[in-house]
């Protein structure tokens, strides 16, 4: 691998790329202004191999997934982001609202086959109190005590503490108590004020969104972290929500990983265009690279579709998330990937990329290698 890397310096003719190469290679952080120089450039090819040499250094061959269940309770949802076709108005033929009997059965369905993780979120509607999302996280708990809840975006959290008068840290300590794992990375989008003043005006903002992470690595809750990218945001834009996100990192260590969303339009107030793989390759590539105290780059097969996902293994990303069963946010703006995935046949898209499968569990304890 160090020599293949080393090969950039042969063919590539472009001298602050190279400048930048080097830092990386010799373990150094780069900067905003570096990690937007790599964007724009049209190196792909060595920015892949670049940032797979970084991933390779912590990760080795594995790329992991996760036999997991997504339980979305609604989608009727107050906040009306204008990128989202998932959330809508209560009066909408297409609301619907699951009760506690069938959000009990589908994570019976995830239990039966062996399934470690269920990731529970959804639309915020006006009329549910906080206690209901308490009661769903301990009922769940309850019935199913091996199964790991990941539930809740920082968006939820801040709404629920809104409503409750409570403050993040008496939100996640009662979560915590019902029996909350984790909390999934929704919700972050773009950080900068002007993009969610366009896209997402009404709900948490960045700064709201960090102190609950915050809030949650202080009660020992790991994290995810996500950026939805490709809508109306620029390049120095994605760039200064990885540096946030780093810098929090430092501070807490709490996140586990990083997941790039890749925006999808259909059906969305907002509008516009796919991304295109080259974006999402270099958006993986970057966060890498970018990132460098996080120990885990997402590709979400969801939103990059299966084979661009097959390709990010190979551009510095380790994890694929999950089995994930019923996806539903982005099938609702438009995504042509299956809603979810038989075990056999993730290991067999893993296997295809060039990597060993690793079964995990939320944690990143890997509970099963598939050699
Ligand atoms: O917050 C909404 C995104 C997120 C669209 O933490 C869209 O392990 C693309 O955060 N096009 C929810 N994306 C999903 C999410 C997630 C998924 C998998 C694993 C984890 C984890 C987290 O979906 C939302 C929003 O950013 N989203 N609309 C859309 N049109
Ligand atoms: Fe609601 Fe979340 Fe969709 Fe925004 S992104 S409309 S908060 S479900």
């Amino acid at each position: 691998m160090e020599l293949v890397v080393e090969s950039i310096f042969n063919t590539v003719k472009d001298k602050e790329f190279l400048r930048i190469a080097e830092k990386v290679l010799e373990g150094k952080r780069i900067n905003q202004e570096e990690a937007v120089y790599l964007y724009k450039s049209n190196e792909l090819t060595a920015l892949g191999l670049i940032a797979e040499y970084i991933n390779r250094k912590k990760n080795g061959m594995y790329a992991y997934f996760i036999v997991n269940r997504q339980i979305n309770p609604t989608n009727v949802c107050m906040y009306q982001c204008d990128f989202c076709a998932f959330g809508v108005k209560k009066s909408d033929p297409r609301a619907y609202e699951m009760d506690m009997e069938e959000i009990l059965k589908k994570v019976e369905e995830l239990y039966q086959m062996g399934g470690r993780e269920v990731h529970i979120v959804g639309g915020i509607p006006s009329y549910w109190n906080y206690d209901k999302y308490i009661e769903i996280v301990r009922e769940v708990k309850k019935r199913f005590p091996d199964i790991i809840v990941k539930a809740w975006t920082a968006v939820e959290i801040h709404h629920m503490a809104k409503i409750s008068g409570k403050s993040y840290q008496e939100v996640l300590t009662e979560l915590k108590n019902a029996g909350l794992d984790a909390l999934p990375g929704g919700g972050a989008e773009i950080f900068s004020d002007r993009v969610r003043q366009i896209i997402a005006p009404y709900k948490a903002n960045a700064e709201e969104y960090l102190e609950v992470h915050k809030t949650a690595h202080k009660l020992g809750i790991p994290t995810n972290a996500t950026m939805l990218y490709g809508h109306v945001e620029t390049i120095e834009e994605r760039v200064e929500h990885m540096e946030m996100l780093r810098k929090l990192q430092d501070e807490t260590g709490g996140f586990q990983v990083f997941i790039p969303l890749a925006y999808w339009p259909e059906g969305t107030r907002l509008g516009g265009y796919r991304t295109s793989s080259v974006d999402d390759l270099k958006t993986i590539a970057i966060s890498r690279i970018y990132l460098d105290n996080f120990d885990h780059i997402k590709a979400y097969w969801v939103t990059l579709g299966e084979k661009v996902a097959q390709v990010a293994l190979n551009f510095g990303a380790d994890d694929l998330d999950g089995t994930i069963q019923e996806e539903k946010i982005v099938h609702a703006a438009g995504t042509k990937s299956a809603y979810g995935h038989s075990v056999d046949k993730l290991v067999n898209l893993i296997k295809k990329s060039g990597k060993i499968p690793a079964e995990r569990d939320t944690f990143y304890n890997v509970v099963k290698v598939y050699d």
